[in-house]
């Protein structure tokens, strides 16, 4: 069996392998997307260690001069909405080097780095050398993408990562935006016409028509300022400081530091390291006392946001002191990965045990792989082998199926939304190859 994963994810990767970039999905998501491209480049570093890098290098070549990694880099015309035409990125870069949406996703690009470098150290030779390279001439640009995101998004040094917008999140429906949504009214509007339901055989397996008003609401606000991140701030109406994007900054930087010593840059790690703390820090202040789980907040309203979503697990990816903290004890228990109901025993991005919980719908219940590996290989790191262990064991026993969705029924087991979705064939492909 694992042969015959390895090969189908191998398989799955090279048909959405455009030459320079994969797209994300072949229909649904005919483009290169930021975190994606993350997870992607460690897969393919399982196949080719050139190949993973010119992935990285193609994303880096869309950022913009402040510094931010674009979400989506629009390479070619497609029908995906909302496209360029809505973006309008071209207002804040004159010239544009590359068509770009104007939001970021969040920041998992030193895990990729950290993934490759130590694939091609193993492999040694010219992969070796070539990963060195790369990380040398590119690392003044990972840490310009880390400093963009701690000085535009936590201006006031917070510790907490403030978004504009869900799709920031990586996790644009979840019930962590339920209050800050029900604040965006959107007004008179440019009318559109939605494309992504064209793509997936349920529409119940999407955002609905009510939310993609809003995603486009609030699209409309940043165009609006020419992406002057100090207007949006004050004038967009969904600004929420994203305790699981801020988590991830933290592990981000620590990775950074740890690149930036081991390549002869002992300010910038010393730099990077704070950050890490900073960040860290502010995550754990997120904590309920009464529940030990991490909560987003609403800046507008300064309200704390808590829901039971992988949002409440946050200090499982920035770094946890107590192995058998409350977090990852809530992780294995009853209303998450040890619930009776689930077909196989990994976290559902909304707790079956929620009023919010919907099996199908996104990141309303549905389970996705890319996630799993996510909290398995920060366990890693974090020294936890036990729970990355149990987590690739199960999620080695859903991938099993050869579908590589992009979501699955964490009830049934059924493969849900986008199929042949590349960052689930390349975490796929990862857990495979790791012992
Ligand atoms: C909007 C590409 C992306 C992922 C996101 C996921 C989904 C896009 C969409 O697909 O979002 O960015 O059109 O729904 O939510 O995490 O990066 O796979």
């Amino acid at each position: 069996m694992t042969q015959r994963l390895a090969d189908a994810a191998a398989d799955v990767l090279r048909r959405n392998d455009l030459g320079h970039l994969t797209v994300a999905s072949p229909e649904l998501y005919p483009h290169q997307w930021s975190w994606d491209t993350a997870f992607i480049a460690i897969g393919i570093s399982r196949l080719s260690i050139t190949r993973a890098i010119a992935e990285m290098a193609s994303l880096l070549a869309a950022q913009w001069p402040n510094g931010m990694i674009p979400h989506i880099v629009f390479d070619r015309p497609s029908g995906y909405f909302p496209g360029p035409a809505r973006w309008r990125s071209d207002l804040a870069l004159d010239p544009p080097p590359v068509t770009t949406s104007g939001i970021c996703q969040p920041p998992v690009h030193s895990v990729a780095l950290s993934c490759i470098l130590l694939e091609a150290r193993r492999r040694g030779g010219s992969d070796r050398r070539e990963a060195e390279e790369f990380v040398t001439a590119t690392l003044d640009r990972w840490l310009a993408w880390h400093r963009w995101l701690a000085a535009a998004r936590d201006p006031d040094g917070t510790g907490l990562v403030a978004i504009h917008h869900s799709w920031e999140s990586g996790m644009d429906n979840s019930p962590r935006w339920d209050v800050p949504y029900a604040h965006v009214r959107p007004g008179r509007m440019e009318p559109f016409e939605r494309t992504d339901t064209a793509h997936v055989t349920d529409a119940a397996e999407r955002p609905t028509d009510a939310e993609y008003r809003r995603y486009i609401w609030l699209v409309d606000q940043m165009v609006a300022t020419r992406y002057d991140e100090d207007a949006i701030r004050k004038t967009i109406d969904f600004r929420v400081a994203d305790v699981f994007t801020s988590a991830l900054l933290a592990l981000s930087s620590d990775i950074l530091a740890e690149l930036a010593t081991g390549f002869g840059r002992p300010a910038d790690a010393a730099e990077m390291r704070a950050l890490a703390g900073r960040f860290r820090a502010g995550v754990a202040a997120t904590i309920c006392p009464d529940t030990g789980l991490t909560r987003d907040k609403d800046l507008r309203a300064d309200q704390w946001l808590p829901t039971l979503t992988l949002g409440a697990f946050a200090s499982l990816i920035s770094g946890y002191g107590d192995p058998l903290g409350r977090q990852r004890e809530a992780l294995l228990g009853p209303d998450w990965c040890g619930h009776a109901g689930l077909r196989y025993a990994v976290p559902p991005s909304t707790s079956p045990s929620a009023p919010q919980f919907q099996r199908r719908r996104y990141w309303r219940g549905p389970q996705w792989p890319v996630m799993t590996w996510l909290f398995g290989w920060a366990a890693r790191w974090h020294g936890d082998e036990e729970l990355a262990g149990r987590l690739r064991e199960e999620s080695l026993r859903q991938l099993a199926d050869l579908r590589f969705a992009e979501y699955y029924d964490p009830l049934s087991g059924e493969p849900l939304g986008s199929p042949a979705q590349s960052w689930t064939a390349a975490v796929a492909l990862d857990w495979v190859s790791t012992p």
